[in-house]
């Protein structure tokens, strides 16, 4: 009796899983995929890219400005449908934290690896301006060539808008003992940091600001600055001293766990989307350096190369 009951539910269960695999051919609903915009380029760029190519499959889309960090439990909400560019170093910890207490998913890894950390353009490198560098601790024996009128004598790091890692930059030169020689200014947008890389380098000046790849900027050459190796707990933030550099990084995509349900075929074209570093370094450069809107960047992506991006949607 215990086992035709078992048959029974085991004919049940492949019933069900028969309707389940039916729903997977089922059309995409109609309501509006919504993809986050934050504040940098190829983000912005890339967010239009793949709307683009869920238009091009018959799907809605919907754009909404978000919070880098905040975005990760409108994702697990469902406000935020996606999120293409999770970079590990900055977005990691949020992004599992909201994972940790469900409704986001793990939607794959894009072929590109990443670093986001402080550096300092080429030509400090090859004019000697501070003998040593990359390696960071060169960096105790030249503040002041790092110095500005805003910087009350010591060196300066120019960071990101501070609602990219907080107070972790500054932890960070504590940690390692560099803070009675430098300091931390926070940049007002990324805008603000490619405006002062573009003043340093006519005066060809030392500057050190935050930066990453894949960027606009590997095309001309940004040398990042070696730290002591990232490990997971050497944060300040995680328990540790914070006397530690950045990842070497992936670059993943997050989802609202119901998106393989409510857009079937938009989903598996997401989890098949990969971009290379060059096709982020093209995101970004047609924006900052093209000086193009992020709309007609995207739109002028899409028709360049649809070699790369048409595959994932087959
Ligand atoms: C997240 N970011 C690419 C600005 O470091």
């Amino acid at each position: 009796m215990k086992k035709i009951t078992r048959n029974f539910a085991a004919a049940a269960l492949s019933l069900t899983l028969g309707a389940v695999s039916g729903q997977a051919i089922a059309e995409d609903s109609s309501k509006p995929i919504v993809i986050p915009t934050h504040n940098w380029s190829s983000q912005v760029v890339m967010a239009y890219v793949i709307g683009g190519i869920f238009e091009s499959m018959g799907n809605n889309v919907e754009y909404v400005p978000a919070d880098t960090q905040a975005v990760y439990e409108a994702i697990r909400n469902g406000d935020v449908t996606i999120s293409h560019e999770v970079w590990q170093s900055t977005f990691g910890a949020s992004f599992y934290n909201a994972m940790a207490k469900g409704g986001i998913i793990d939607a794959g890894t894009h072929a590109a690896m990443t670093l986001e950390e402080m550096g300092v353009p080429q030509y400090v490198i090859d004019d000697n301006l501070c003998p040593g560098l990359p390696n960071w601790e060169a960096l105790a024996n030249c503040p002041e060539v790092f110095a500005t009128a805003d910087s009350g004598g010591k060196g300066r790091w120019l960071e990101g808008p501070q609602s990219w890692h907080g107070t972790q930059m500054p932890e960070r030169l504590a940690g390692l003992g560099l803070d009675d020689k430098y300091m931390v200014k926070f940049a007002g947008s990324a805008d603000a940091l490619w405006a002062e890389l573009e003043s340093a380098k006519k005066e060809r000046r030392g500057v050190i600001t935050f930066n990453w790849t894949p960027n606009f900027t590997d095309a001309e050459g940004f040398v990042f600055i070696e730290f002591p190796e990232f490990f997971q707990g050497c944060r300040v933030g995680d328990g540790g001293d914070g006397a530690c550099g950045s990842p070497k990084g992936w670059l993943k995509k997050a989802a609202n766990y119901k998106f393989p349900k409510t857009h079937p075929a938009a989903y598996t074209t997401f989890s098949k989307i990969s971009f290379t570093s060059t096709d982020i370094g093209q995101m970004a450069a047609l924006v900052d350096v093209d000086k193009m809107s992020h709309q007609d960047a995207a739109k002028s992506w899409l028709s360049a190369h649809e070699d790369v991006w048409k595959p994932f949607t087959e």
